[in-house]
């Protein structure tokens, strides 16, 4: 049976370390459904406004070979409600969510990857700032 991996993510100033964990997603199945955080969302995670809007961030994502869905996250408090709508097999994130999403392990997989070291989203600004 083929089997349906969904992930969530910002994906704002899109960035080497976003390539690497969709690319381990994609690899645990046959389709990757990927939630992109509004901007609100965004906001109440992170006191911050994105870089990049929503819709130029779910169509960055959406453009890449291996993803196969895309939809606009717009609550944390609905995970559980977007993993079954989108019939997510398996759930799959960043280390950085360690523990975060294990209630969801009786309607799917939970899988957390390690990030990759050195880069950030925050770090990018940060950088860009100072030049
Ligand atoms: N990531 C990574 N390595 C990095 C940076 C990010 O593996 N160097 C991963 C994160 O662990 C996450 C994904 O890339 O799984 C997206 O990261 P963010 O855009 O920072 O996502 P975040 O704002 O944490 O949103 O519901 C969960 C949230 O929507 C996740």
């Amino acid at each position: 049976m083929s089997k349906r991996v969904i992930t969530f993510g910002t994906f704002d100033v899109f960035h080497v370390g976003h390539i690497n964990i969709l690319e381990r997603c994609a690899s645990l199945g046959d389709t990757l459904v990927v939630g992109v955080s509004s901007d609100a969302l965004n906001f109440s995670k992170k006191q911050r406004h994105p870089i990049y809007c929503e819709q130029d961030r779910l169509k960055i994502i959406q453009s890449l070979s291996f993803v196969d869905e895309v939809f606009i996250e717009h609550s944390l408090e609905k995970k559980r409600e977007y993993i079954e709508y989108y019939r997510g097999d398996i759930l799959a994130m960043g280390d950085d969510w360690k523990g975060r999403f294990d209630e969801f392990s009786d309607i799917c997989e939970v899988i957390y990857f390690p990030r990759t070291p050195s880069i950030s989203t925050s770090e990018i600004i940060e950088i860009a700032k100072t030049i």
